[in-house]
């Protein structure tokens, strides 16, 4: 199996209008003015050191925003002009969702169950329907609208559309797999909240987990459902890939992230005796540090050398303690053999690291072979998308500018510029 990273590519609108309730990073830098051209290419920089390490990268292409569709489904009407303007007069709030960039998470985009985990052989992916936060519950139509036109082949792919809105599920970033260290068997770990922690709400109920297991067609003997500490999201840990990343027969988490992590470790150790867990105790990095310097939403890896890496972002390498602990963990032997830091910090100011940045689609050679090819990048691909981010993309946006008419054309331009560039039509996402 291939393991493939579509990245979200950072959309022209990117901003910072503090949208995302119990996510801190967000609420600390509302009102700050943003950079979405810098932003951009700072994805796109991490984009190309994964490449570089040789590792299959692709790519996920930034939602029409401002979303004139979705304003028009709320009661504006007239053209695109005419429902922006008076969204930007009565609604302010609601022009900021409309606006929002947030796609760029693919980690939210869908959960993705490869082809050996499920009951009809094909890989299985399910559109989340982010319904807890207005700005992300935008997102399930046009993410669907792309997986469809990237997976397309119903021979190895199976795409379902977003769960009803009563189930909130979040997608890949409350969701792990573990395998054996040959990749032949795997177990699949579902992590769901319960509601009010520390007053912030838990984004990714069971019940959507269960439904989610139950399309893909998994074996419920290799299927977790494993609760995830309170006190984790008291503190700020909105999703499971904040506290926690599992990759190969590698789990690293923090001491605090599960309610009961005893259990967890029993249903995978009984099933895949090799796994390797690796834990951060409290003790030596607090669940607040953590969280602060995104230690778990890092990428784990797997070299072509063999060796596992942690693509982490420059936050962690900025704070003493958490590297002071990777560095002492490096030199123990432990599974991670290599450290490498990226620079994400415009999506960090919002709560998104190098993990929340991407989702993960593991297949065959076969069935890789099928992706629509304009998904998949090289260094020509990146060349092309760099050249368009730095001809159209905004340099820096204020929060009054989400007001500003010739933004909202700007962006649009933008994103048509890109499509162009990449080979879609202009109404192919
Ligand atoms: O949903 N931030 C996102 C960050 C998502 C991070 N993803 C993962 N952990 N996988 C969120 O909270 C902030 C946007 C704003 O405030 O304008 C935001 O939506």
């Amino acid at each position: 199996m291939i393991e493939v990273n579509f990245d979200g590519l950072i959309g022209p609108t990117h901003n910072y209008a503090g949208l995302a309730h119990g996510n801190l990073a967000s609420a600390v830098n509302a009102g700050r003015t943003s950079a979405p051209r810098q932003a951009a290419l700072q994805g796109l920089a991490k984009m190309r050191a994964m490449i570089a390490l040789g590792l299959p990268q692709g790519v996920l292409l930034p939602h029409r925003r401002p979303d004139t569709d979705w304003l028009r489904s709320i009661g504006f009407s007239g053209s695109d002009p005419a429902v922006l303007a008076a969204a930007a007069r009565d609604e302010p709030v609601l022009l900021a969702n409309a606006c929002s960039a947030s796609a760029m998470w693919t980690a939210n985009a869908a959960t993705v169950s490869p082809s050996t985990d499920t009951s009809d052989g094909r890989c299985h992916l399910s559109v989340a329907n982010l319904t807890t936060m207005r700005h992300r519950g935008i997102e399930s139509v046009q993410t669907e609208r792309q997986l469809r036109l990237a997976f397309a082949d119903g021979r190895f792919f199976a795409v379902h559309g977003a769960l009803p809105a009563a189930f909130r599920d979040e997608g890949a970033a409350n969701f792990m797999r573990l395998t054996t260290p040959e990749g032949a068997d795997a177990v699949e770990i579902f992590v769901y909240g319960e509601a009010g922690a520390g007053g912030f709400p838990a984004r990714q109920d069971l019940t959507a987990s269960q439904a989610i297991a139950r399309r893909h067609g998994l074996a419920p003997s290799r299927t977790c459902f494993a609760q995830q500490s309170a006190a984790a999201i008291a503190v700020g840990a909105f999703h499971n890939d904040v506290v926690a990343v599992a990759h190969g027969h590698v789990l690293f988490a923090h001491e605090q992230a599960f309610a009961d992590p005893i259990a967890l470790h029993a249903f995978v150790r009984d099933r895949l005796p090799a796994t390797r867990i690796v834990t951060v105790p409290a003790a030596e990095v607090s669940l607040a540090t953590a969280i602060r310097s995104y230690l778990f939403n890092s990428q784990l890896v797997t070299l072509p050398s063999g060796d596992m890496a942690l693509v982490l972002p420059q936050e962690s390498r900025n704070e003493p303690t958490v590297w002071r602990w990777l560095e002492a963990e490096v030199a123990r032997g432990g599974p991670i053999r290599r450290l490498i830091v990226v620079d994400v910090r415009e999506s960090m100011r919002n709560g998104g690291g190098p993990a929340c940045l991407r989702l993960r689609v593991q297949m065959s050679a076969a069935a890789l072979a099928t992706v629509d090819r304009r998904f998949l990048l090289d260094d020509a691909a990146c060349d092309r998308i760099e050249a368009v981010v730095a001809a159209e993309w905004p340099v820096a946006i204020a929060p009054d500018d989400l007001g500003n008419p010739d933004l909202w054309l700007q962006c649009h331009r933008a994103r048509a510029a890109l499509l162009d560039a990449l080979g879609f039509g202009p109404d192919a996402l």
